[in-house]
């Protein structure tokens, strides 16, 4: 066996007659330039080289390779470019044959599809997010998943997105078999020496029923929420039918570089790179997390019962506490129903339900709390509440437990203060339902130790959510933004514009629904008491809108009391002319004569109220970056993920400013 090195990151060891070459490029096996000049090197090698009877190739580590680096994005292209190796590859004069070890995604399933068969490692994971980065995939993937795996298929996949495992990826036909043995893809190179290569792209896209065609694609676009990539996916996924390949890959590349280019494309980058460093603070470098395996939660209510279930499902052994045998049963009982419920919908196995309800407990005492790692209280949301239940958990948990306060808007400081050991406490603030929510900001209060703060944020990590670090504040970083967005929502419906008008502006941009219809789903009285317990302390001289206090003053809660900004009373959402009569009445108490409002002044003061708000938090040290605050704003508040966030929107658009 000889091995060479054909670029930095990809070896090659010729084995029997095959060059197994390597691509190792840390952490994913990003596609960079020199992955593509050392492939380029390596199929030149195995075609100058007689005794080579075929090309293996693979990647070292877990993945197989992750995509195009997605860093490259922006930069001056230095070649060759992917489509130049895959074309390079797919009509190549010996066997080449994909091992794929690992996740193949974008770009690195492009490069499976490509090669003249496909052999999966247990481990293997098959997918096109590109979209889900505001791109199609741009080296072939619209044009050769359609001619191995049909064009449904290939529309559902590219179109969501989605990865896939080995055994769906075999049953599709976009590999030949699942292998965990290195012969075996050597072994396939040895059978294709006699017959000619199957090249995909000279494969013919199989017939598929175009009401099921049109179906797949209906899914998609239903989703798409105003994006241009899902939409430019499914076109060129069904073009791959119509035209031959070379058209087909020159129109997928086309609209490849336009829409990398766009703003979408970069405003989906920015959360994708803002995602990847969230959570990772210096000052926590080098420090332990805890062990945490058994948790105690404090309340099972709507959000306690969230947090259990999502701490189940991540493996960990929950203790629920409730104040009476009968509440107990009943926590037990929503934990169960909420378990069955996903079992229900398929996102869970009868089996792993079985497995979380026996890791579960739900007692009367507190002191069964004795045995946890970490407490999270997820009960009413009172200071007095709070503080006395910490003084009392601070006398049952071990030395080394730690104590998390589920709180949305009081202070976690005074909280802590309350305990004897004030650094074993943090904010661990969930959103509803928290076993779907996937966003949860941990807070660094005054005194919390540097490993706390990390088991805090390895335990959100765990449970598979999207953990932002943030300082204490009034509301945290989202419900702080939230306020003065709400604010400015309401100063323009004082000055004008009417609530469904705003909601229909905001919907326009993308939110999936508008923050008046929020606001009824999420019941209008706790800001309503909000605002009543901050009335004394209020700034004088700042603008406050009444009309939310005349709503909750004549018994429109929201959604639940059928009424709100609103009228449900029918089971649909309708303007109410109460509404509408009451907002005029405010208007003209205050002497305002009602002006109009374009979509883009409603969206524009929106998200400019929004960014002030962020800049204050950046400002005053409670966010740690831009990204963060546009993370929270996109997982905790419908903000559209392909817009990039309210920072990214005031930073690069401007006009927002
Ligand atoms: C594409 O392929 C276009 C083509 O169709 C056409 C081209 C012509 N590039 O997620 P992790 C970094 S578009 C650059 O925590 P995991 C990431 O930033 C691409 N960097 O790891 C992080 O860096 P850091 C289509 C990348 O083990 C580190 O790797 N492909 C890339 O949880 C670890 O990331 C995708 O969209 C990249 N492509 O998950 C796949 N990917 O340590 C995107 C990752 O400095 N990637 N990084 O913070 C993923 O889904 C996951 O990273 C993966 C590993 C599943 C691979």
């Amino acid at each position: 066996m000889s091995a060479t090195r054909f670029s930095e990151s990809v070896t090659g060891s010729i084995k029997d007659s095959v060059l197994v070459v390597t691509i190792d490029n840390p952490p994913v096996n990003a596609i960079s330039a020199d992955v593509r000049q050392g492939l380029i090197a390596a199929l030149d090698h195995a075609a100058a080289h007689g005794m080579v009877a075929g090309v293996v190739i693979t990647g070292a580590g877990r993945t197989f390779v992750g995509g195009a680096d997605i860093k490259e994005f922006g930069k001056p292209p230095v070649g060759p470019t992917l489509p130049e190796v895959i074309d390079r590859i797919e009509s190549f004069s010996k066997p080449v044959i994909a091992a794929i070890n690992g996740a193949a995604l974008g770009g690195g399933c492009e490069i499976a599809l490509a090669c003249h068969g496909r052999i999966a490692g247990e481990k293997a994971a098959f997918g096109m997010p590109e979209v889900k980065l505001g791109i199609v995939p741009g080296a072939g993937g619209t044009q050769r998943l359609p001619r191995l795996i049909g064009p449904v298929a290939a529309i559902d996949l590219i179109g969501s997105g989605r990865t896939i495992r080995a055994e769906e990826a075999l049953a599709l036909g976009l590999v030949d078999g699942v292998s965990e043995d290195p012969a075996t893809a050597a072994a396939l190179i040895r059978a294709m020496a006699a017959a000619p290569l199957r090249r995909t792209g000279m494969i013919a896209v199989p017939v598929a029923d175009p009401l099921a065609v049109e179906a797949a694609a209906k899914k998609v676009l239903a989703k798409a929420r105003g994006q241009a990539a899902p939409a430019e996916a499914v076109r060129l996924v069904r073009l791959a039918g119509d035209v031959d390949l070379k058209s087909g890959l020159a129109d997928e590349r086309a609209t490849f570089i336009r829409l990398r280019d766009s703003q979408e494309a970069a405003a989906l980058r920015h959360v994708f790179f803002a995602e990847r460093s969230a959570g990772k603070a210096d000052k926590l470098e080098g420090i332990a997390p805890r062990k945490i395996e058994t948790v105690g939660i404090v309340g099972t209510g709507l959000m306690g019962t969230g947090i259990a279930v999502a701490t189940l499902i991540a493996g960990c052994r929950v203790i629920g506490v409730e104040q009476t045998a009968d509440a107990a049963v009943k926590g037990r009982e929503r934990i169960a129903a909420t378990l069955d419920k996903s079992v229900q919908s398929g996102r869970l196995s009868a089996a792993v339900r079985d497995a979380c309800l026996a890791r579960l407990e739900v007692a009367a005492d507190a002191n069964a709390l004795a045995a946890a790692d970490l407490v999270i209280e997820a009960v009413f949301d009172d200071l007095t509440v709070k503080t006395e239940l910490f003084q009392r958990l601070d006398g049952i948990v071990r030395p080394d437990a730690i104590l998390a306060t589920n709180t949305s808007y009081l202070d976690p400081d005074l909280i802590a203060a309350a305990t004897a050991r004030p650094d074993r406490v943090v904010g661990l603030h969930f959103f509803s339902p928290a076993n779907i929510m996937r966003l949860v900001e941990v807070v660094d209060c005054k005194a919390t130790a540097r490993d706390v703060l990390a088991s805090a944020l390895a335990f959100a990590k765990r449970l598979g959510k999207l953990a932002v670090v943030c300082g204490v504040t009034e509301g945290f970083i989202g419900n702080r933004i939230y306020s003065a967005y709400r604010s400015e929502a309401e100063y323009m419906v004082e000055d004008g514009a009417q609530p469904e008008q705003v909601d229909a502006a905001l919907e326009a941009y993308g939110f999936p629904m508008g923050i008046f219809t929020v606001n009824d789903m999420a019941g209008l009285e706790i800001a309503w008491a909000r605002r009543k317990r901050q009335a004394a302390t209020r700034d004088p001289g700042a603008r406050y809108v009444e009309i939310a206090d005349r709503l909750c003053e004549a018994g429109r809660f929201g959604r639940k009391t059928g009424k709100g900004w609103y009228d449900y009373s029918t089971g649909d959402k309708v303007v109410d002319p109460e509404v509408t009569a009451l907002i005029a009445a405010a208007r003209a108490a205050r002497g305002i004569a009602p002006r109009n409002f374009s979509r883009e002044e409603i969206v524009g003061r929106l998200l400019k109220a929004m960014a002030d708000e962020g800049k204050a938090l950046l400002a005053e040290g409670i966010a740690a970056s831009a990204g963060d605050i546009d993370l929270v704003m996109i997982n905790g508040y419908g903000f559209p993920a392909h817009k990039g966030g309210p920072m990214f929107v005031a930073e690069t658009v401007g006009k927002a400013a």
